[in-house]
């Protein structure tokens, strides 16, 4: 499931890949998803990555492989090294570098996420459940931050719309509301203001009820076929493809479904810049610079970038653009 895109011309992983490799890809994350999570996971700190794909020396050579040929042509991996060290999660500090030196002791097991609102059946996830409940997929995606630098990665997880099914929504549910944890002890830009970018935790952010089960919103768990690290929003994270980043909320505690549109952190900090939707759209620019186009961080050296036109809805508009036919783009940045 790889890089969606509305080009036709772009290959979709199991069109590159092998069709053999993929398959047994396929299985090996399905069965983990089933069984073998927990078990290898359970000994382990939760910080330390551990490796979904078991025996190093069997695995190596398919997984390289896999990862090689996903994503042809500009839209290759970006460095797993890359991935994990230029961050953006303020509860560990404003600077790219600051989230993976701040986060490393940040314990992730045990965690609660709650789902809630208006639903029938409110559900409690402990941090087994997250590995264990969902059959686990990966899934390829782009990062497109609004701050203009984008990356490529390879996540693990399941889809937000699943979650959500099992939780029924009822009739008046209309949005969907998300938490980060709030824990000023561990997250050290929740008590150190200006660490923390002069943000008001717990970090919120939302979606409508249609965009959070459209099939590309999905709750990732794990990147590089390992469990997500602390800077990446461990243990549980949004990742919505077709917003820019800020949407995309780590460390997650609470899901609640709502009748009302809810207040978002960045929205609510400078809501001239940040809108509810911040859908990508490289045709309406944010004040204070151009969305036309970004810096696809790639491999290479520790600065290595392509500059590249950014596309609509981050090249994600097949599936997502008829959610917003009719809709002023410009009115609802
Ligand atoms: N809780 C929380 N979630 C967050 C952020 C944050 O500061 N706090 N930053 C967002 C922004 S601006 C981006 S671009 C992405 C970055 O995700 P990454 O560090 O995994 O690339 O996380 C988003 N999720
Ligand atoms: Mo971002």
């Amino acid at each position: 499931m790889l890089i969606k895109s509305s080009k036709k011309s772009q290959l979709q992983e199991h069109q590159v890949t092998d069709e053999k490799i993929y398959q047994q890809r396929r299985t090996l994350l399905k069965s983990l998803g089933f069984v073998g999570a927990s078990s290898l996971l359970a000994p382990v700190k939760a910080n330390a990555a551990v490796d979904w794909f078991g025996d190093e020396k069997q695995t190596a050579k398919l997984r390289s492989l896999a990862f090689e040929k996903a994503t042809p042509g500009l839209d290759k991996l970006t460095p797993e090294q890359k991935v994990i060290s230029h961050n953006n999660f303020y509860e560990f500090g404003a600077q790219k570098n600051q989230p993976a030196e701040l986060s490393q002791s940040f314990n992730v097991n045990p965690w609660q996420l709650t789902i809630s609102g208006e639903v029938e059946k409110p559900l409690t996830l402990d941090y087994d459940d997250l590995f264990k409940r969902f059959t686990l997929e990966e899934r390829i995606y782009r990062l497109r931050c609004v701050e203009t630098w984008s990356m490529v990665i390879p996540w693990i997880g399941f889809s937000l719309a699943s979650l959500i099914k099992q939780a029924q929504p009822n009739s008046k549910a209309k949005y969907v509301a998300f938490e980060t944890l709030y824990d000023p002890k561990q997250m050290s830009g929740q008590s150190n203001r200006r660490l923390g970018g002069g943000i008001d935790y717990p970090y919120k952010e939302g979606l409508r009820l249609d965009e959070a089960m459209n099939e590309l919103s999905f709750l990732s768990v794990g990147l590089y076929g390992k469990t997500l690290p602390p800077q990446n929003g461990a243990p549980i994270r949004l990742v919505v493809p077709w917003k820019y980043g800020f949407k995309s909320i780590k460390s997650i505690v609470s899901i609640k479904l709502t009748d009302q549109m809810p207040p978002t952190t960045w929205n609510i900090l400078a809501p001239h810049e940040y809108g509810f939707y911040a859908n990508v759209n490289p045709t309406v620019a944010h004040p204070r610079w151009s969305q036309a186009r970004e810096r696809r961080i790639t491999s290479g050296g520790l600065f290595a970038q392509n500059r590249i036109d950014t596309q609509m809805y981050n090249g994600y508009g097949e599936e997502v653009a008829h959610m917003y036919k009719g809709m002023d783009l410009n009115k609802y940045y």
